[in-house]
């Protein structure tokens, strides 16, 4: 055998190997279904043959990368097909077998990280799928998550100027637009890591307001109880800022709600007086605009007032129900007086279908977020700098690393244009209203809770047997009970997801979310069809 025929010998039994790697990885991540194959040149590489470490690496680098993209268009084009599960839901010890998820002393092959990414996938749920009910954040926009892309391209912290120069610019740009909608001229903002947090920024800034000494004096330099009200149906984040501020929970004040969700405003002053009368000191209101699971709108004009009595600082909780701000047929009278406010949380992640996750936190007043919060570190936010250091945002809050969340949002925000967020959010309203007029129409099968004031369409399946009884206290009893058993049905099939809960007026029951770009009446049919196809006879 001359050098050539031994090298092609070689080379074909080098192609046996790569072939047979492909087709009998030993991993249990291997899907029989996977086309997501390397070339032969490259299925036996690893981390180390690509970009970074190898220079010459590029052309692999790409068909790595561009293998990966395929998998993830694969998911994008299944999200979308609405004859596909939402889920394929295995319990945990058995999701265990299904899955590799070791991590090796000696690294896999980048052919093998392919088959990791499309398994990864093949069992996480479809959140963007039109038959995702489940959450507030239900949708796949694929402007945003093109943006997400960029962002996790351009992988930059976004505490300085310094190392992100456009995308500093852009949430100056896009949140004193934000606030602009609000109602506000100048102000302050930051994108926080989620609503509860951007809740917290407000309690703080509230503080900072009052007490303008408490951060270099701490509990001393408040002479008495501090004390903040809210509604008994606000989200939990606002409870936790009063545990983990140092006001325990007590000093959290749970103001009742009517029946439909609202914070009574009579009973507000009652119990401010009543704190004011032990001598503590009321500081801090919040009003949710769009609660959890009914989506009710606390009357913010009437607090506003409260607070002004009072002298407490009004922040708004529009965490879900900001983006009716967007909506010149439905912000009134939901947020009608969100202007008056000291701070407003508003999550675009929720009802504007930004990437997850972005939440944005604005105030009134400029200046408050970095007088309360600048702790001037040296190495980050040197005051010698060569440009404008208001530029260097990360010295506003409480974190260090921020990541980067305006992307995602300014791109969605020039494709769509304001106006096609209007179009967007009265899209999702009128098929709320189209859902409740479904859920009208079929008594036997439905029971409507409440006329939502939002996309939260709450209701009881009624299976067959309970269609007779006549409603009160013993059939929701039942119909509680049912709501675990339906939902696990809707798991095991795979084919819908819709939430439950109970609350402190009733059990279990049905908290449907319309908040996807996807969903069209068709859709809805198909929800109230298959919940009866599944749960008819329980
Ligand atoms: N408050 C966070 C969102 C909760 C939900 O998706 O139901």
């Amino acid at each position: 055998m001359d050098n050539v025929q031994m090298i092609d010998t070689f080379k074909a039994f080098k192609d046996f190997l790569c072939n047979f790697a492909r087709t009998h990885s030993p991993t249990r991540l291997m899907s029989s279904e996977n086309t997501y194959s390397l070339s032969r040149e490259h299925c036996n590489l690893k981390y180390s043959d690509i970009l970074p470490q190898n220079v010459e690496g590029y052309p692999a680098t790409k068909e790595f990368l561009m293998k990966v993209v395929d998998i993830l268009l694969d998911f994008i084009k299944s999200s979308n097909d609405r004859n596909a599960k939402v889920l394929e839901f295995h319990h945990p010890h058995d999701m265990t077998k299904l899955l590799d998820l070791d991590v090796p002393d000696t690294g896999v092959t980048l052919q093998q990280l392919l088959l990791d990414c499309s398994t990864t996938l093949k069992y996480q749920v479809k959140t963007g799928h039109p038959h995702f009910f489940n959450q507030l954040s239900c949708g796949l926009d694929l402007v945003s998550m093109a943006g997400e892309w960029l962002t996790a391209t351009a992988n930059t912290n976004m505490f300085t100027y310094e190392i992100a120069p456009v995308f500093i610019l852009m949430e100056h740009v896009l949140l004193t637009k934000m606030r602009e909608i609000i109602g506000w001229n100048g102000g302050d903002s930051i994108l926080a890591p989620g609503g509860s947090i951007s809740n917290l920024y407000a309690f703080l800034a509230a503080r900072h307001k009052m007490f303008p000494t408490y951060k270099e004096r701490g509990l001393s330099a408040i002479d008495g109880q501090l004390v903040m009200f809210t509604s008994d149906q606000c989200h939990y984040s606002v409870r936790s800022c009063a545990a983990v501020c140092g006001l325990g929970t007590d000093n959290c004040v749970m103001v009742p709600s009517d029946e439909r969700g609202r914070i009574i405003p009579s009973k507000l002053e009652e119990l401010i007086l009543e704190r004011k009368a032990k001598g503590h000191i009321p500081f801090f209101v919040n009003a949710t605009a769009g609660t959890t699971v009914i989506g009710a709108f606390d009357p913010i004009n009437e607090l506003a007032d409260i607070c002004q009595k009072y002298g407490c600082w009004l922040h708004v909780d529009a965490a879900w129900g900001g983006g009716l701000l967007l909506s010149r047929k439905y912000r009134h009278p939901r947020l009608s007086g969100v202007e008056r406010a000291d701070s407003v949380t508003w999550n675009p992640h929720k009802l504007m279908g930004a990437l997850l996750q972005c939440s944005t936190i604005h105030f009134k007043e400029d200046g408050l977020l970095i007088s309360c919060n600048q702790m001037s570190a040296e190495y980050l936010f040197m005051t010698d700098k060569l440009y404008d250091i208001k530029y260097d945002t990360g010295d506003k809050v409480i974190q260090c690393g921020r990541h980067n969340d305006i992307f995602k949002l300014w791109l969605q925000w020039r494709a769509k244009g304001t106006d096609g967020f209007e179009k967007h959010m009265d899209r999702l309203m009128e098929l709320s209203e189209y859902m409740v007029r479904r859920i009208k129409q079929m008594p036997d099968k439905y029971y409507l809770i409440l006329e939502p004031e939002m996309v939260n369409v709450c209701f009881w399946y009624l299976p067959t047997r309970v269609r007779n009884m006549p409603h009160g206290p013993e059939r929701e009893k039942i119909l509680g009970e049912i709501c675990p058993i339906l939902k696990a049905r809707m798991m095991q099939a795979g084919t819908l997801m819709v939430g439950y809960q109970p609350d402190d007026r009733r059990p279990n029951f049905f908290r449907n979310i319309i908040s996807s770009a996807a969903v069209t009446e068709q859709d809805v049919d198909f929800l109230l069809a298959e919940l009866d196809r599944l749960g008819h006879d329980l």
